[in-house]
């Protein structure tokens, strides 16, 4: 049974993910037997938390690229091509939060929004797909969505409309990819205990909403979305493909 989360011999790379979801992420794959490449735009941040995950004995390299940037996710590849690095699995984490109001929002803001939290996971997954499938190995593309993917919240409409595209994304990229063994899903994270929350999570209003509008009457905590990470990264889901997997408290279950 363990075999079947066993990522033992197989390369992660993990977007945005010197802290927060994404640096739980990178430490539960590489817990799981990945080894683990760390992201995100600037080189220190990266270098402190493959240090951190070096610290506890898991094997973890970083690399510092934007990934809205072609060019420089096409070089970071092309440079994983020339050290023989093979990426088995996507986490396309990246994502920003930009809260105002549709009719106050630049377009710049919007641009800025959706080519972080949506165009981003195109970018990189098409690289890695088209390793993947020329390697004749398969692979996993894991999306980071939201319960935006499902459901709109006022002054978040940038981020709303992002999300609801990387569900749909998801489901493209299981259209093209699932024959060449390549199993693309996303994760909808819930309300998470996380940096970009914390103006909510200080806000006495905004937090009794988050208690009182799901039964588990609670925020999640980053950990808790590792599970769902390491099972879509492993071979226990090797038949799943399209599926978003919502980890909420039950928030979107219920009334
Ligand atoms: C917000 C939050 C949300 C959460 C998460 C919910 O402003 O409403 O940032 O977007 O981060 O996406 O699933």
């Amino acid at each position: 049974m363990t075999q079947l989360f066993d990522l033992s011999g197989r390369t992660a790379l993990i977007t945005g993910s010197a802290r927060g979801i994404g640096f739980a992420f990178a430490e539960g794959l590489a817990a799981a037997g990945a080894g683990v490449i760390l992201n995100g735009t600037r080189a220190d941040t990266v270098a402190q938390a493959v240090e951190r995950l070096s610290a506890k004995g898991l094997k973890a390299q970083g690399r510092a690229f934007d990934v809205t940037d072609e060019a420089a996710v096409a070089e970071a590849f092309a440079q994983w091509d020339k050290d023989g690095v093979q990426i088995d699995i996507v986490i396309n984490n990246a994502g920003i939060q930009f809260r105002k109001p549709l009719v106050d929002l630049e377009l710049s803001d919007w641009q800025r929004v959706i080519d972080t939290n949506l165009t981003s996971a195109f970018i990189v997954a098409k690289q890695a797909a088209r390793r993947m499938i020329a390697r004749g190995t398969g692979g996993k593309i894991i999306n980071i969505g939201s319960l935006t993917s499902e459901a709109g919240r006022a002054t978040v409409g940038a981020y709303t409309a992002a999300k609801g595209g990387i569900k749909m994304l998801t489901r493209a990229m299981s259209a093209e990819w699932a024959a060449a063994n390549i199993q693309a899903n996303a994760i909808g994270p819930g309300y998470i205990l996380t940096d970009m929350n914390k103006p909510l999570i200080e806000n006495a209003a905004f937090d009794a909403w988050v208690k009182n509008s799901n039964p588990s009457q609670r925020w999640g905590k980053p950990e808790e979305l590792v599970g769902t990470a390491v099972y879509l990264a492993s071979p226990a889901s090797s038949y799943v493909n399209g599926q978003i997997i919502y980890v909420d408290g039950g928030w979107l279950a219920v009334l």
